[in-house]
């Protein structure tokens, strides 16, 4: 690049307030997001979801974030104060956390389009030239600097990032046309025949639920939204249908900077890609490398001794092969294969945990047996518990996905909350 780009693209981002849109239901990880929100679902170790988009922005020079909070967000403002906070105020930098308050409507954020709407004088006053809209529960790693200079360079009123997906996974997401320059012909949110990329009849061209905005034109559109009977109030639906015609919008396919192919890009919305996606970490060099110090995911992280494999009282060995283990981890007399252990896990004496997710503070007790699981933060699976060995005997107690893997929360165990 050159040093003129570099410095037209720093001053870009410098310019840009980033809303992080955090506050949906999102119902499909199934008991994962009952006590909380998708964003703060526990990612890869040592992560929750958030701290990739958030990465993202601070290793892209936008160094002014709104998150945009509403349901369940009890851990997700917790985490976004304690490890999100160090950003300089007096250098006009933020990371702020904006839930739902009623300041200009008396109802919960409506859509995605509401939520922005409902903040526009926050926004107003910051006065930025670029308004980043993204969402809070994506996994990926994506310098926005470069999105945004495109959307500068193309003279657009809003460019949405886009990838390829496959045409059967197509039906979830906003599905584009565009034109031989990248302007957007046609939008479909999560149509029931969606259209395939031209030449290519097995893939669709989708929104990722990112996009960049003239301020000015998000407001026009933002006021026209919400005076108008019906709309839902959501980007995918009503605005950018809307807007195509009049006003310019461009697609920005997001590609890996290096190879300039199609880059990772996981929404781990349902438990069998939430669990597939944590596995894949541990392969010998996945996708996503978290080992990259060139784009660090940034996270809140405790104080933690270092993990400990330990012989027990009857000199069996704990060892854990094919697995990534974490800060605070005890694995005493037992074996831990293909696995990811988040922070603070106990696998005791004897116990197998093979194939599973094992969130932050959980203990597996003796002779228990994990496979193919799940197991939510705070779990204490009682001594000699089998899981995952047993689908039917499962869907009693537990959750048992399509792809058969097993979920299992503190609430199912009968253990107490923690506040
Ligand atoms: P979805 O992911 O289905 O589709 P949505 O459920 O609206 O869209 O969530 C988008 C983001 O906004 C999420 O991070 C969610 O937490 C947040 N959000 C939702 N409702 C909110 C509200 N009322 N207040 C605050 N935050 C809210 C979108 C696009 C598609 C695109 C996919 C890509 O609409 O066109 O293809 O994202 O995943
Ligand atoms: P995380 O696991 O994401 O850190 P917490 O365990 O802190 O989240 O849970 C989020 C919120 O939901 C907390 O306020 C917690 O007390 C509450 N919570 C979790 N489980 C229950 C439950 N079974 N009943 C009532 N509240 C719960």
């Amino acid at each position: 690049m050159k040093p003129q780009s570099q410095r037209f693209v720093s001053r870009i981002t410098r310019d840009t307030l980033a809303l992080i849109l955090a506050g949906g239901r999102g119902s499909r990880l199934k008991q994962l997001t009952m006590w909380r929100a998708k964003p703060a679902v526990p990612f890869g170790g040592k992560f929750r979801i958030i701290d990739f988009p958030l990465s993202n922005c601070i290793n892209s020079g936008i160094r002014q974030v709104g998150v945009i909070t509403q349901y369940k967000a009890h851990s997700l403002i917790q985490h976004v104060q304690r490890g999100w906070s160090f950003l300089r105020g007096e250098f006009g930098e933020f990371i702020e956390l904006w839930p739902a308050q009623q300041r200009i409507e008396t109802s919960w954020y409506k859509g995605t389009a509401d939520a922005v709407f409902q903040n526009l004088d926050i926004i107003r006053d910051h006065d930025p030239s670029y308004v980043l809209i993204l969402a809070g529960d994506h996994i990926y790693k994506m310098d926005y600097g470069d999105m945004i200079a495109y959307h500068v360079e193309s003279g657009a009123d809003m460019t949405v990032g886009c990838l390829e997906v496959d045409l059967e996974m197509a039906r979830g997401f906003g599905v584009m046309a565009v034109d031989a320059d990248g302007r957007v012909e046609r939008f479909d949110e999560k149509p029931d025949h969606p259209r395939s990329v031209p030449g290519k009849t097995d893939k669709a061209l989708a929104s990722m639920g990112i996009y960049v905005f003239n301020k000015d034109f998000l407001f026009q559109q933002l006021v026209a939204d919400s005076d108008t009977p019906g709309s839902s109030h959501d980007f995918g639906k009503d605005i950018i249908p809307k807007v195509l015609e009049s006003s310019r919008v461009m697609a920005y396919p997001f590609r890996d900077v290096q190879t300039g192919t199609q880059a990772y890009w996981r929404d781990v919305g349902t438990i069998d890609s939430y669990w597939r996606a944590n596995l894949e970490l541990i392969g010998v060099t996945p996708e996503l490398n978290l080992y990259d110090m060139d784009w660090p995911i940034w996270t809140y992280q405790e104080q933690l001794p270092p993990a400990k494999f330990v012989f027990d009282d009857e000199d069996r060995r704990g060892m854990a092969v094919d697995s990534m283990v974490s800060g605070g981890c005890i694995i005493s007399g037992s074996l831990v294969r293909h696995s990811l252990l988040f922070s603070n896990v106990t696998v005791n004496s004897h116990a197998q945990v093979t194939d599973s997710v094992i969130l932050p503070d959980v203990d597996i007790g003796r002779n228990c047996v994990v496979h193919k699981a799940v197991i939510d933060k705070g779990c204490r699976i009682p001594e000699g518990m089998v899981i995952g060995r047993d689908r039917e005997q499962d869907a009693k107690r537990f959750y048992v996905s399509d792809g058969g893997v097993t979920v299992v929360t503190p609430d199912m165990l009968g253990n107490m909350p923690h506040h």
